[in-house]
């Protein structure tokens, strides 16, 4: 078995990491703003946020290629808008409107673009392990030289297909990279008491697949794990797994009120790790003017301001759409 190669927080070019913090600043923006349009009942149903965790998409989406495949469970906002999914498009979907990217029929946990390589937004904890294990195996399939990055939570990993997944990805040397966004919680339960092995980048030894333990609230470090990571699975070697310590600042969803942690855990947590912070003092550092920063912050307000415009203002499906995506079949 070749040795997994070391890797180090990535060299971005100051254009790079303000690039990084606009993505990032987009995607805590965008989810405050879904916050607020759910308090004011413009959005039903759950709607899972994903504020604390930018790091990690933004990170890991930076290294992949046109053609690579993505795929996540129900907190899946940021995976969409690092995806380059259009923002009006999310919002509208979680208002449920006929412009939204599912034609309002899916909301948040229930989105999909197969033009942008997102395979969804799924609401079984853990079912998208077999998928993306699905995904990549028809990247091997093919031949088409590409990767599937499949993302799940801490929680997900004590599900059972996820080892059944681990199983044939690694027997058929599978290009996929598991990541597991571990943000410390499942719903109400840390990891530490769920978990018989909560350092959860050990998870794949009894498959041989290897795991890296990344810093998932510094976007330079994950984007420097990703490129390790998809490098070496892209090359054949099989899958690899990498877990993202991270933290959600907010309730599991919408109707969470946490009370299982402390307010000064989640205080601390905002307070001394903060993704976005940290790349802003990376840039602050490398010379940005603080200007400079203040306009990426204007043009992402007036981005995320037109999409709830949008989302509000947009009709909603028409009744035939009950209709249509509908699959009919005898098998
Ligand atoms: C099979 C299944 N069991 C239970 C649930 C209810 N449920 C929804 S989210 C969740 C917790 C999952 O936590 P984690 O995998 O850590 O992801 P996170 O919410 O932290 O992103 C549970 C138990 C579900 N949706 N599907
Ligand atoms: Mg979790």
């Amino acid at each position: 078995m070749d040795r997994l190669p070391d890797y180090s927080p990535y060299k971005a070019s100051v254009d790079e990491l303000l690039d990084f913090y606009r993505q990032m600043l987009l995607i805590r923006r965008f989810e405050e703003k879904a916050g607020q349009l759910y308090g004011m009942g413009l959005i039903g149903g759950f709607c899972h946020l994903y504020i604390g965790q930018e790091a990690v998409v933004v990170g890991l989406q930076s290294a992949l290629k046109a053609g690579d495949s993505v795929i996540t469970g129900y907190r899946d906002h940021g995976h969409m808008l690092a995806c380059g999914i259009e923002s009006r498009a999310v919002m509208a979907e979680l208002t449920g409107r006929a412009a939204g990217i599912s034609k309002g029929k899916g909301g948040s946990m229930h989105m999909f673009s197969v033009e942008h390589g997102f395979y969804g937004g799924h609401g079984i904890v853990a079912a998208q392990v077999p998928l993306g294990t699905g995904l990549a195996f028809a990247h091997k399939y093919k031949g088409d030289g590409n990767v599937c990055l499949t993302y799940f939570g801490d929680g997900a990993a004590n599900q059972g297909q996820v080892y059944e997944s681990f199983n044939m990805a690694e027997l058929w040397k599978l290009p996929v990279v598991y990541v597991i966004e571990n943000n410390q919680y499942a719903m109400g339960t840390s990891v530490n008491r769920a978990s018989a092995e909560d350092q959860l980048y050990r998870r794949g030894e009894s498959f041989r697949i290897e795991g890296v333990q990344v810093n998932g609230m510094d976007v330079l470090e994950v984007r420097g794990a990703a490129q390790m990571a998809i490098e070496w699975v892209r090359s054949g070697k099989g899958p690899l797994l990498l877990e993202l310590k991270t933290y959600r600042y907010r309730g599991h969803s919408m109707s969470d009120p946490a009370k299982y942690r402390s307010r000064e855990e989640v205080q601390a947590m905002r307070e001394k790790s903060d993704p976005i912070e940290a790349a802003k003092k990376h840039l602050l550092a490398a010379g940005v003017d603080e200007t400079k920063l203040k306009d990426i912050e204007k043009e992402v307000r007036a981005i995320v301001n037109d999409s709830a415009d949008f989302a509000e203002q947009a009709p909603e499906p028409e009744l035939p759409e009950l209709y249509t995506d509908v699959l009919v079949g005898n098998y």
